[in-house]
């Protein structure tokens, strides 16, 4: 058995859950594939044992059956994505690869992982991994929403950001907009095309579905 070590409403964990959602696949039926929940809160990825496993301590983490690592949330969609199910989420030819890499990237850089900083400078529950600043979140946060009119500018007259079809670049993004919400942040205040984005993708992919 493969093992998948995960924690389902974190950020980069959810990218493979939603990965495999968006491919009408659901994570805990993979037969070859046993899904282990870790609690972030209790930190069960801060213990000896899980450090063995991971010696950056983050989640997700795939472990395949020769005892190989993926400790990276790209590295582990995209070899799901490649094992598991018809369609690929991460583009149908190459150069649709490389438009999904590009705003992906985009995504996550300026958008999710300043949301990730500012959460990490500001939450008592990251107080253990980060030196915190916390005027660093508002300025985090700002810069996170600067990157909005790229994407509003694409999704004006358009449902997904490459394509006609959904792809792993609006997973990325969506989950980004998402995880903002816990620093107050609104994602249908950021233009039209943004908000008729989020509400698609949320009533989809959303934690109450
Ligand atoms: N580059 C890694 C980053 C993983 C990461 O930052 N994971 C967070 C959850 S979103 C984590 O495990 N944090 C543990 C902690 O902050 O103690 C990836 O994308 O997989």
């Amino acid at each position: 058995m493969k093992k998948l070590y995960l924690t389902r409403m974190a950020p980069n964990p959810r990218k493979v859950v939603l990965l495999l959602k968006a491919k009408g696949i659901d994570i805990d039926d993979i037969d070859d594939i046993d899904v282990i929940d870790i609690d972030m809160a209790k930190g069960e990825h801060l213990t000896e044992e899980f450090r063995k496993i991971n010696p950056l301590q983050l989640l997700p983490v795939l472990v395949l059956q020769d005892g190989t690592v993926l400790n990276d949330s790209q590295a582990i969609c995209e070899y799901l994505d490649r094992v598991y199910g018809e369609r690929s989420v991460m583009g149908n030819d190459v150069v649709q690869r490389a438009q999904v890499c590009s705003i992906r990237r985009v995504a996550e850089f300026e958008v999710l992982y300043n949301f990730m900083l500012a959460f990490q400078h500001n939450h008592p529950s990251k107080a253990h991994r980060v030196d915190q600043v916390p005027e660093f979140a508002s300025k985090s946060i700002a810069r996170a929403e600067k990157a909005l009119p790229y994407f509003n500018d694409i999704l004006k007259d358009k449902d997904y950001l490459v394509g006609n079809q959904l792809s792993y670049a609006d997973i990325v993004f969506y989950i980004g907009l998402d995880f903002g919400r816990v620093l107050k942040f609104d994602p249908t205040a950021h233009g039209e095309g943004i908000a008729r984005f989020y509400n698609s993708m949320n009533e989809r992919f959303g934690f109450k579905k």
